[in-house]
């Protein structure tokens, strides 16, 4: 909505909790802010913050903090008498939709199987991918075939990479060994696995893929996919030859870490599948010990993801962590001194997640651990107090910009289990506000959710289905300044670079580089949505 004052409120879109801390963004104003209620009365007025600068966007902004409110209701904002928007929401659970949403878009992304409209709606669509063995490539160093099915697809694309279900599935165990009582009953119209929460029916449908990966020898190859990828088709459409290729310590790593703690969260459901997943990891790792160096790179024959990476201590960092936390055996505890963020290339942070929260099996290394949490969470609520109000620096903004602010957002939350600061709450929540709508593009990223959000990701089912709307709960990668994929596909991908990181995106199928979707994207926003909803329920 464009007014002749020209002053734009950027507001988390999903809406905010009645009791938390709350606050939007200005820019272009002067003087108070004033919230108005349904009946045009105005309920709060709210001085903003000094301007500063934002260097992401290169914008000057102003943050209103209107906490204050704490009645129920849609509102509108208006500054200098002009109304600016009224989707300003505040309710308890306020999360829960996008909970569910985002942890349901694994269903989607469901190799193997038919999606039934019962579960999917409109977006029912045939099984993909349901051959039962796959060609070992030259590359795993086998040879002749694999019984290979079930997973999820790791993003736009239709490949299955280890080495991100690793990140992925941790975040998502993580999930619920820390909330189990809010996700035993939590559910989200999935098919049924047994006496399985949802949330672990889900997981379940990964790790049963995961598992057939093994090579006999302990090791675990890197990677299911076609040789390149496919065109925009559906999965049963995408009929080119499936190779399982490359065995490498990284996805062996990833593997064990994953088992291991898969390990404790089946065990009071299902011992004899935890134990499974147990004794798979300690093969997995009694290989990555065995064969420390051998980094994976694609195959000149092989155009898929590559999820490569040479630093290979970092999984192992995690993978020994995990399995010394679920057996107690001395041989495989880890000592971690730093740690950042994690992402898929980088695990050490998981391994400092590890040690920080099981203080019982850690001793004193677990305030260790938590004295690293601590020195970035404080760099991080320091930096959410200016600017729009969120921890992200111009050198965050990578391919999957999102999924680092999500991730942000993790460790801030990790840090308040540990301390019970609120301030490291309060900043949590300013990071799904950005995800959710307070940035400079004014857009949710989290497709199906918020007044604008995104229409194309790159995402072939979601261009390929015929239905207009994408598949709901995906978040979209995000701004960044890299332009990878400019020029692909002819015309359609134009320059979308604006010169600043935070506004460098596109909503164009095209763009893989700012708007495809990623199973390792969408792990720390349900992460965060669960967790603010779950640490709230009780
Ligand atoms: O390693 C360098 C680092 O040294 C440098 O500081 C940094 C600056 O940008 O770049 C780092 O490399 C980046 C690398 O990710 C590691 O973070 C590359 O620039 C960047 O292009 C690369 O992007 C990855 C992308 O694949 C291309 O390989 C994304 O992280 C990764 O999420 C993405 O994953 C794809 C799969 O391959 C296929 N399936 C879809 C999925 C999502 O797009
Ligand atoms: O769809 C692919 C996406 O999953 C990857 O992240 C991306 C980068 O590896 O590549 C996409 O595939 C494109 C390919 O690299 C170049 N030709 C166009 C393909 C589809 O847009």
């Amino acid at each position: 909505a464009s007014s002749a004052y020209a002053a734009t409120a950027y507001i988390n879109q999903i809406g905010y909790r009645t009791s938390d801390q709350k606050e939007f963004t200005i820019e272009g104003a002067s003087g108070a802010v004033e919230i108005v209620d349904a009946a045009n009365q105005t309920v709060l007025t709210v001085t903003p913050s000094m301007a500063t600068q934002w260097s992401p966007s290169g914008q000057s902004v102003q943050l209103a903090d209107f906490s204050e409110l704490k009645t129920p209701g849609i509102y509108s904002i208006k500054v200098g008498g002009e109304i600016l928007r009224s989707d300003l929401k505040i309710a308890d659970k306020i999360f829960e939709e996008v909970t569910k949403a985002s942890l349901k878009w694994y269903y989607y992304q469901r190799a193997s199987m038919t999606l039934d409209e019962a579960y999917a709606g409109k977006w029912k669509r045939a099984a993909g991918h349901t051959n039962p063995t796959a060609t070992l490539h030259n590359s795993t160093g086998s040879s002749g075939s694999l019984a290979t099915s079930k997973g999820w697809y790791d993003a736009g694309d239709y490949g299955r990479y280890i080495v991100n279900s690793g990140i992925t599935t941790y975040t998502l165990i993580s999930l619920y060994e820390h909330f189990p009582e809010y996700f035993n009953t939590l559910k989200w119209n999935i098919p049924a696995e047994g006496a399985l929460p949802d949330l672990l029916a889900e997981i379940k449908y990964n790790l049963d893929w995961m598992l057939t990966m093994q090579a006999p020898d302990g090791g675990v190859y890197h990677k299911l996919t076609t040789l390149g990828f496919p065109g925009d088709v559906m999965p049963a459409k995408d009929k080119d030859l499936l190779y399982v290729i490359g065995k490498g310590t990284a996805a062996t790593f990833d593997f064990a870490g994953v088992m291991a703690a898969a390990y404790r969260i089946y065990k009071n459901f299902d011992a004899t599948f935890a134990n499974q997943c147990l004794e798979a990891a300690k093969k997995a790792y009694t290989w990555g010990i065995a064969n420390p160096n051998v980094a994976f790179s694609n195959p000149s024959d092989v155009s898929t993801g590559e999820y490569g990476d040479s630093g290979l201590e970092d999984e192992k960092l995690f993978a020994g962590t995990e399995l010394f936390i679920s057996t107690g055996e001395a041989s495989y505890k880890q000592t971690v001194n730093e740690g950042s963020v994690p992402g898929w290339g980088n695990v050490t942070g998981l391994a400092v997640y590890g040690i920080a929260t099981h203080a019982k099996e850690m001793g004193s290394d677990a305030a260790n651990a938590l004295t690293i949490l601590k020195k970035t969470a404080d760099e991080f609520a320091e930096r959410a107090n200016t600017g729009f109000g969120v921890v992200m620096s111009d050198y965050d903004f990578v391919w999957g910009s999102n999924s680092v602010a999500a991730n942000q957002g993790v460790w801030l939350l990790y840090t308040y289990y540990l301390t019970g600061e609120k301030k490291y709450y309060n900043a949590a929540c300013k990071v799904l506000d950005y995800l959710l709508g307070k940035n400079p593009l004014n857009m949710s990223f989290l497709t199906g959710f918020g007044s604008t959000s995104p229409m194309m990701p790159h995402h072939r089912p979601s261009t390929a289905d015929g239905v207009k709307e994408p598949v709901p709960g995906m978040l979209v990668g995000g701004p960044q300044p890299g332009g990878e994929d400019i020029g692909s596909q002819s015309w359609e991908c134009r320059d979308y670079r604006t010169g600043y990181p935070a506004t460098s995106y596109t909503d164009n199928r095209c763009s893989y580089a700012s708007n495809e979707v990623a199973i390792n994207w969408n792990a720390p926003l349900a992460y965060l949505a669960g967790a603010l909803e779950a640490i709230n329920s009780g």
